[in-house]
């Protein structure tokens, strides 16, 4: 029985890592902005591989706000939440209410069902860069990056790469740092985030969604800091608006 255990995880695991080896969008960053990409890519049938450094994806979605553990949206964000099966309930000023823990795993759980695939501990160290364009992302055991072992990495090929690694940006700036290319940005650099603004950030978070370099797009903090814009807190439409942005402008441009 032991045997059959190990035998059914790694032949199963491997099947699933190789099936993913070329994929149509590689995301990086289990955010909420980046698991949102994953289920509209998924549900319109496209092969999606989404890659988090942490064991459980997510990520500043689950705490609330000082771990108060619920989580607000504007109105337009409502659709995104009704598609999801995500319960709301209304709280002031024309916003809503979620529990942080159930919108989450909800998220997760809508993306993987509609198709998407979740490769949790990894982590997105490099891209593959050919014809000066992202082709594809360099991947790594997130504990491997974490005790700076001198291991080398594989590489998932992918038509498009989302970045929506949160606050730090680390795709976008690797890509610029590296290349000596300008990003689609004021500065053609990551200009670097603001501080907070809830109005401001959220309505140019999804204004900020775009495709940065060719074959690489953002969504969530991380387009705000790549084009220099402001934090939001714990109000998260922009950050599900953004997702659906990004599924979209991808979907237009590998369709194309
Ligand atoms: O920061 P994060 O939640 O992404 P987001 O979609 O949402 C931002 C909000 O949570 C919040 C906010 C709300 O108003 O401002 O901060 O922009 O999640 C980013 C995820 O990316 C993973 C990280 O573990 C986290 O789960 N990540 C970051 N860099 C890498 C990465 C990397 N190089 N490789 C793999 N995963």
């Amino acid at each position: 029985m032991e045997q059959i255990v190990s035998t059914g995880i790694i032949n199963s695991y491997f099947e699933k890592l190789k099936r993913n080896l070329s994929v149509d969008v590689a995301i990086v960053g289990g955010g909420p902005s980046g698991i949102v990409a994953a289920y509209y890519l998924a549900k319109a049938g496209k092969k999606v591989a989404l890659f988090d450094r942490k064991l459980a994806p997510g990520g500043g979605m689950w705490g609330g706000a000082m771990m108060f553990n619920d989580i607000v949206v504007q109105e337009e964000a409502i659709p995104i939440i009704q598609e999801l099966e995500v319960a709301y309930r209304k709280g002031e000023n024309g916003t809503y209410i979620m529990d942080s823990v159930h919108t989450t795993s909800a998220l997760i759980y809508k993306a993987t069902k509609a198709g998407a695939t979740i490769f949790n501990c990894y982590s997105v160290e490099d891209v593959v860069f050919q014809n000066e364009a992202v082709a594809g992302v360099v991947v790594n055991w997130a504990p491997v990056i974490r005790e700076g072992m001198h291991v080398d990495p594989l590489t998932i090929m992918a038509k498009a790469v989302l970045e929506g690694t949160g606050h730090d940006c680390e795709v976008a700036r690797t890509v610029a740092r590296k290349n000596g290319v300008k990003l689609n940005t004021v500065t053609g650099d990551v200009v670097g985030e603001r501080s907070l603004n809830v109005e401001l950030g959220e309505q140019t978070t999804v204004e900020n969604t775009k495709e940065i370099y060719p074959g690489l797009f953002v969504s969530g903090m991380a387009a705000n800091g790549v084009s220099g814009s402001f934090r939001m807190g714990p109000i998260f439409g922009g950050m599900l608006m953004s997702g659906k942005k990004a599924a979209e402008l991808i979907l237009a441009k590998i369709n194309s």
